[in-house]
C-alpha cells in the first residue's frame, strides 16, 4: 500500500462554534448550606460553588511522612483520631497548612502534643487551615462522624448494619482532616475498637498486625499497610460478616490469602467471585508480568454501593452485584460482569495503586488504562470478536452521547465542580479507546515495553497522562506528541471515507478526511480543535470471490485533515472494509450501497466490521421505516435486509455468540442518534415492525433453532452453553414478538421449566412487553420465588421498567409505592428510575409524565445521595435532541430542579450544564 497525501488544508474554523464559556459554570452562585447533617465548626452558612480548573493545579505545602488512624466505631457518634506526621514541601515556603474536611464535628485539635486554642486554627467550608506551622510536626485532630445518618454513602457509613467506607474521590475528607488529594501518599496504621457482637470483624488496608479483646465488650484491631498510597484508597470495614476463603501462589512463589466477605446469608454465593480473581491475577503475570503484592487480598459485598466496586489498597469494597452469584440468581452477564469488575479491581493494584494519578483530572491515566485492561482480559477468557462489539456498542449507546451534549469533555476536563460528575464513560470507555490506539500502533510488545517504562519510572508515585505517553513514546522510540489532542479535545471526531477506482490504472483510492461536529454551549475542549492521530485498519476484499485481498491490509495513520490512501495492483474494484476492530474511536461516515454493505456481512473476514456492516444496513432501513411511520406509509420489510438475515441465520461457520449479536437490530436510543430529531414513537414502531416481520418470515427456521439450542439439557457454565443460551434468547425475542398464543407459550414454558437466571429473567423481560395473563402469572411468581434476594428483585423492578407497554409509566409509579421500593439503596433506585429513563420509548412519553417522575426523584434524593441524583438527572441531557414540545418539558423540569432551594453540587453541576447548552 502507498499513501499519498493530497490535502494537508490547514484546520478551518468550521471546528469553532463561537460561543464563549458557559456562564453558569464559572460564575458564582449562592446556596444555603447543606442542612442534612449540620457543621457546627463551619464560619460560614453559606457556601459558594466554584470550578476547579485543571490549570490551578500546584503541588501541596506539606507532605505528609505517616498517618495513625483510631476508629472507635459507634452508628450514630464514631470518633475518629488521626495523627498526621506532616513535613513542609521544600519547594514550598507557606507554614500554612490546609486541610480538607467535611460533616465532621471537631472535638480538638493538637500541634506536636499540644492542644490548639480556637484562634490557632480557622475552620472555614470544607475544612481547616493551620497557620505558623514548623517545618515538620505531628497534627493531631479528634472528630466525631455519624455513619448511620450518612446516606450519601461517601466517607464512612452503614450498609446492611455494617460498618463500610469508600474515599474516592473525596470520600476521606468526610472522616478525618487530611490532605485529601491524590498526590499526598503515605503509610497507614489504622487502629479500630468496636462492640464484638456486632462488629466480629474489623478490617482495613494492609496487614493485620495485633488484635485483642478490650475490658468493656469491645475489641481492637491494628492493620499496617506498608504501602504509601493516597487517601482515596483507604478503606475499613466492620461488621457480621463471614469469609469465603482461597489462595493464590504468585510466580515468585508467595502465599497470597484471597478472602470475599459476605453477609452470612450469602456466603454460599462466592466461588465464582473468588475463581475470577485467581484468573485476573494470573492473567496480569502472564501478560504484563505484574505480581501481587501484600500477602493478602480481601474483597467485600455491599449491598448499598453508589458505583460498581472500588480498588482500596488490599481491601476492594463491592457492590454486592458484582460479586455474588448461584445459576438460579445471576445470569450469564452477571457471571460475566462479576469476572470483570473483579479484574479492573484487581488490575488497579498497579495501575492506580501503584502508579496513581496526581490530581483528579488525570483519572483516564488509572481508569482508561484499567478499562483498557479489563476488556483486553474479558477478550482472552471468552470471544475476543464478541466482547470488541460488545464494548463498541457500549461506547456509542453511552459515550457518543455524552460526547455530544452537555456533559462533552475531554478524557482529560479542564474543570469541574464535583468530581464524581466526572466518572464518567468518556474518562472511561473513550480513555480505553486511546489506550487501545497506543496498543494498535505499538502491538502487544511495543505496549508491553511502554508498560514496563511507565513502572520503572513511576512506581509508588503521583503522576500525569503525559507520564505514560511519554513512557509509551521513549520505550518504542515513537514520536506521541499529536496524542496529546486525544487528551484536551472534546467530541466525537467523524472520519468521512470516499473511494475512486481507477480501472485503467487498476488502482483503487480512499480519501479520509476527519472533522468534529460543532457543539453548542462552548463546552471546555470544543474550540480550535485539531485533526487527531487516527490509525485507521483497513482491509480490501475481492468483489468476485469475497476473499481478502492480503497486500493490502493493515493500519493507515492518518494525522492530519485529509489524506488519500491508494491501493494499485488490482485488476477489478474491490469492495473496502474500513475501521477493521473499530481501531479508533470516532464516527465513521461512508457511503455504501446496500449491496456493499450486504457483501461485507456475508464476506468480511473481520468480525467486527462483519456485525458492523448489517448494523449499518439496519440502521438505514429502520430510519427510513421510521420516516416512513411518520408519514404514515404502509411500511415494508426491505428484502435486501431479509436476505442477510437469513444468510446470517443459517450460516453455521460463526460461533452462536456472534450470530446472536448480528441478528439483533440496533437499540433504539443508537437509531436515535443518527436522526436530526429523535423521534422515539416512530423509531419504536419501526423496529416493532422489523422484528414481527423478520419474526413472520424466519418463523420456521427461528423455531426449530430454538428447540435445537433450548435442547442443551440441565444447565451448565462452559462457554459454548453461555453463547447458545445468548442465541436462543435472541431468537425467543424474536419468537415472542409474533405475539401468537403459540409463541406466548413457548415464553411462559420457557419461564417456567428454567433452570436458571439467564433463561428465566430473558422469558420474564419478554413476558413483561405482552398484554396476557402469563405476563401477571410469571412476575408474581417471581417476586413470591425471590423476594429474599435484593439482587434478583432489582431485575424484577428493571425488566417492568423497561417494558415497551404503553402503561409502563403507571406500572413505575405504582412501584415507587412497592414495600420493596426504597430510595436510600441505589441499586434499587437505579433498577426502577434508572432503568426506566432508559426506556427511549416510555420515558420520552408525550405528555412528558415520564420527565416529571424523573425530576420528582432527582429532588427526592439530591440531598441524601447526591452522586446518584446527579448521575439520574443526566437523562435530561439530551433533550436538545428531540422535538420542541419534548425539549420545552424537559427544559421545564431542568429549571424546576435548578431552582430547589440549597440543591447541592452534584446535580447544580448537570444541570446547569445541560440548561446552557
Ligand atoms: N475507582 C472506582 C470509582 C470511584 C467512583 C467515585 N465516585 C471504581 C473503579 O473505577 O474501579
Ligand atoms: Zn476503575
Amino acid at each position: 500500500m502507498r499513501a499519498k497525501t493530497i490535502n494537508h488544508a490547514a484546520p478551518t474554523t468550521a471546528f469553532f462554534n463561537g460561543a464563549g464559556p458557559t456562564p453558569a459554570i464559572s460564575a458564582q452562585i449562592q446556596r444555603s448550606q447543606s442542612t442534612q447533617s449540620p457543621e457546627p465548626n463551619s464560619l460560614t452558612a453559606t457556601q459558594s460553588i466554584q470550578p476547579v480548573l485543571r490549570s490551578d493545579y500546584q503541588p501541596p505545602a506539606y507532605w505528609i511522612d505517616n498517618v495513625e488512624l483510631d476508629f472507635d466505631l459507634d452508628p450514630r457518634e464514631t470518633l475518629v483520631t488521626a495523627r498526621i506526621s506532616v513535613r513542609r514541601n521544600a519547594q514550598q515556603s507557606s507554614s500554612t497548612l490546609d486541610l480538607a474536611g467535611e460533616n465532621l464535628k471537631l472535638q480538638s485539635v493538637a500541634v506536636d502534643g499540644k492542644r490548639l486554642e480556637q484562634t490557632q486554627y480557622q475552620l472555614r467550608d470544607g475544612g481547616m487551615t493551620l497557620l505558623d506551622l514548623p517545618e515538620s510536626c505531628v497534627i493531631e485532630t479528634k472528630v466525631l462522624v455519624s455513619p448511620v445518618t450518612n446516606k450519601s454513602l461517601s466517607g464512612l457509613y452503614q450498609t446492611s448494619g455494617n460498618f463500610c467506607t469508600q474515599c474516592e474521590a473525596v470520600g476521606f475528607r468526610r472522616i478525618t482532616y487530611f490532605l485529601d488529594r491524590p498526590d499526598v501518599m503515605t503509610t497507614y496504621r489504622v487502629t479500630i475498637r468496636a462492640d464484638k457482637q456486632t462488629c466480629p470483624v474489623m478490617l482495613s488496608n494492609g496487614n493485620r498486625i495485633s488484635q485483642r479483646d478490650l475490658d468493656d465488650g469491645r475489641h481492637e484491631v491494628v492493620w499496617e499497610d506498608p504501602f504509601p498510597k493516597p487517601s482515596y484508597l483507604f478503606a475499613l470495614v466492620a461488621g457480621n460478616l463471614k469469609c469465603h476463603r482461597g489462595t493464590f501462589t504468585t510466580r515468585d512463589c508467595r502465599n497470597v490469602a484471597l478472602e470475599i466477605w459476605v453477609e452470612p446469608q450469602n456466603i454460599d454465593k462466592c466461588e465464582h467471585a473468588l475463581v475470577s480473581l485467581q484468573k485476573s491475577m494470573k492473567w496480569d503475570e502472564d501478560v504484563f508480568g505484574l505480581q501481587y503484592d501484600l500477602d493478602i487480598y480481601m474483597i467485600v459485598a455491599v449491598n448499598d454501593f453508589n458505583m460498581g466496586a472500588m480498588e482500596n489498597k488490599g481491601l476492594n469494597v463491592f457492590n454486592s452485584k458484582y460479586v455474588l452469584a448461584l445459576p438460579d440468581t445471576a445470569t450469564d452477564e452477571d457471571y460475566m460482569l462479576i469476572e470483570a469488575v473483579i479484574a479492573h479491581e484487581y488490575f488497579h493494584n498497579w495501575t492506580g495503586n501503584r502508579v496513581t494519578c496526581r490530581d483528579w483530572f488525570q483519572l483516564t491515566l488509572k481508569e482508561g488504562l484499567t478499562v483498557f485492561r479489563d476488556q483486553q482480559f474479558t477478550a482472552d477468557q471468552t470471544s475476543a470478536a464478541v466482547k470488541r462489539i460488545d464494548d463498541v456498542s457500549g461506547l456509542r449507546a453511552g459515550q457518543f452521547v455524552e460526547d455530544s451534549g452537555p456533559m462533552a469533555h475531554p478524557i482529560r476536563p479542564e474543570s469541574y465542580i464535583s468530581m464524581d460528575n466526572f466518572y464518567t464513560a468518556t474518562v472511561y470507555r473513550k480513555g480505553a479507546e486511546i489506550i487501545r490506539m497506543y496498543h494498535t500502533i505499538l502491538g502487544a510488545e511495543g505496549f508491553r515495553r511502554g508498560m514496563d517504562l511507565y513502572f520503572q519510572r513511576h512506581d509508588n508515585s503521583a503522576v500525569t497522562c503525559d507520564d505514560f505517553r511519554a513512557a509509551m513514546a521513549d520505550a518504542n522510540n515513537v514520536n506521541f506528541d499529536l496524542f496529546d489532542r486525544w487528551y484536551s479535545q472534546a467530541g466525537t471526531p467523524e472520519l468521512t471515507v470516499s473511494e475512486a477506482w481507477d480501472a485503467a490504472k487498476g488502482e483503487y483510492a480512499l480519501t479520509m478526511t476527519q472533522s468534529y461536529p460543532p457543539l453548542p454551549g462552548g463546552n471546555p475542549g470544543t474550540e480550535g480543535r485539531k485533526p487527531v492521530p487516527l490509525p485507521v485498519r483497513v482491509g480490501l476484499l475481492d468483489a468476485e470471490s469475497g476473499e481478502e485481498i492480503e497486500q493490502h491490509g493493515g493500519v493507515v495513520m492518518l494525522q492530519t485533515e485529509s489524506e488519500t490512501y491508494t491501493f494499485g495492483g488490482l485488476t477489478a474494484k474491490p469492495i473496502a472494509s474500513v475501521l477493521r476492530g473499530f481501531s479508533a474511536p470516532v464516527r465513521l461516515r461512508m457511503q455504501r450501497s446496500n449491496q456493499d454493505l450486504a457483501f461485507l456481512m456475508a464476506h468480511d473476514t473481520d468480525s467486527f466490521n462483519r456485525w458492523d456492516a448489517g448494523q449499518t444496513l439496519a440502521t438505514k432501513l429502520l430510519l427510513d421505516a421510521a420516516t416512513g411511520v411518520k408519514n404514515g406509509e404502509k411500511l415494508k420489510l426491505s428484502q435486501e435486509f431479509s436476505d442477510a438475515f437469513g444468510r446470517v441465520l443459517s450460516d453455521d461457520s460463526v460461533d452462536e455468540a456472534f450470530k446472536a449479536l448480528a441478528l439483533t437490530l440496533p437499540r433504539e436510543s443508537v437509531l436515535g442518534q443518527e436522526m436530526d430529531v429523535i423521534d422515539p414513537d416512530s423509531l419504536h414502531t419501526a423496529r416493532q415492525f422489523y422484528r414481527t416481520r423478520l419474526a413472520e418470515t424466519f418463523q420456521s427456521e427461528l423455531t426449530a433453532l430454538y428447540k435445537n439450542l433450548a435442547a442443551d439439557g440441565a444447565y451448565k457454565n462452559d462457554q459454548k452453553s453461555i453463547n447458545r443460551r445468548r442465541l436462543k434468547n435472541v431468537v425467543l425475542a424474536y419468537l415472542s414478538a409474533l405475539e401468537t398464543p403459540e409463541s406466548v407459550s413457548l415464553v411462559a414454558d420457557q419461564f417456567n421449566q428454567a433452570d436458571n437466571m439467564t433463561d428465566k429473567q430473558a422469558a420474564l423481560s419478554l413476558l413483561a412487553n405482552l398484554d396476557v395473563p402469563a405476563r401477571d402469572e410469571a412476575l408474581t411468581a417471581f417476586y413470591k420465588k425471590y423476594q429474599s434476594d435484593p439482587l434478583v428483585i432489582d431485575k424484577w423492578f428493571a425488566v417492568q421498567a423497561v417494558s415497551s407497554r404503553a402503561d409502563t409509566i403507571e406500572q413505575v409509579k405504582q412501584l415507587t409505592t412497592h414495600p420493596d421500593f426504597s430510595v436510600d439503596n441505589p441499586n434499587r433506585v437505579r433498577s426502577l428510575i434508572g432503568a426506566f429513563t432508559q426506556n427511549q420509548v416510555r420515558f420520552h412519553q408525550a405528555d412528558g409524565a415520564g420527565y416529571k417522575l424523573l425530576a420528582d426523584y432527582v429532588l427526592k434524593i439530591e440531598s441524601a445521595n447526591p452522586q446518584l441524583a446527579a448521575r439520574l438527572v443526566a437523562a435530561f441531557n439530551s433533550y436538545r435532541r428531540f422535538d420542541e414540545t419534548r425539549q420545552t418539558q424537559m427544559q421545564n423540569e431542568l429549571k424546576r430542579i435548578a431552582e430547589h432551594p440549597g440543591l447541592c453540587k452534584d446535580v447544580h453541576e448537570i444541570v446547569q450544564r445541560a440548561l446552557h447548552f
